[in-house]
């Protein structure tokens, strides 16, 4: 029957959270900030404000409303640049062919992701056309683990939650796929992940016939 398959987009279809840390540690670094690589975990799946609320965190720094807005322009600017030159070969390994197989079987197919640059980044990767539905940080209010962009995603494909399916690299991301009782499928460590129903190292190991099951 017919399901809806969402996918969180950094982490998932594309590796953009290294131009984030990029982009996010020329800030750090401008207010003498010590923010490492192991750092960027606490930001993977969290909302562009957030983050920086994070990172101000880290260096216990305060800052007014004005200053904040003026770094978060920054920082876009920046991780925007990164951007430019993205093209299909950043997709990661494994995805293209699940977009394919799903698009074959006539699933439904969605992006549930916190970015606000998602659809250009879809469209430099060359993957946009497979997507029936698009909800990203532009469309919603609260940021996961709450619900709200995968049940949106569900609700617009027309299908219930129950008859959806999360792809999610961020532990925040699992726990509300979760909590909107759908099924989720954990991209990375197992350590990290554990809340998930099913976990995958990457996109290649996941066999045709696990879809089939989920379909079926
Ligand atoms: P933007 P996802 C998230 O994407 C990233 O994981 C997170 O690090 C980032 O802060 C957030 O998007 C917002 O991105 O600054 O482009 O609006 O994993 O939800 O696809
Ligand atoms: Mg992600």
């Amino acid at each position: 029957s017919k399901k809806a398959f969402i996918f969180d987009l950094d982490g998932v279809i594309v590796d953009t959270a290294k131009y984030h840390f990029l982009a996010w540690q020329k800030i750090a670094k401008s207010l003498n900030i010590n923010f490492a690589h192991e750092d960027n975990e606490l930001l993977k799946g969290v909302s562009r404000v957030r983050s920086l609320d994070i990172i101000l965190g880290l260096g216990n720094v305060q800052a007014t409303q004005e200053q904040k807005d003026q770094w978060l322009i920054q920082k876009n600017e920046d991780y925007l640049s990164y951007l430019v030159d993205m093209d299909e070969s950043e997709v990661l390994p494994g995805v293209l062919k699940i977009l394919k197989l799903l698009k074959d079987k006539n699933q439904g197919i969605a992006l549930g992701s916190a970015s606000k640059n998602a659809r250009p980044i879809l469209e430099k990767t060359g993957v946009l056309s497979y997507f029936n539905v698009i909800v990203d940080g532009n469309d919603v209010t609260n940021a996961k683990p709450d619900p709200e962009v995968f049940l949106k995603a569900a609700q617009l494909l027309n299908i219930d939650p129950k008859d959806s399916i999360v792809f999610e690299d961020s532990v925040a991301g699992i726990q509300a796929a979760n909590i909107g009782e759908m099924v989720s499928v954990g991209i990375g460590e197992e350590t990290i992940l554990h809340e998930a129903d099913y976990i995958f190292k990457d996109f290649t190991q996941i066999t045709a016939d696990f879809i089939e099951k989920l379909i079926n």
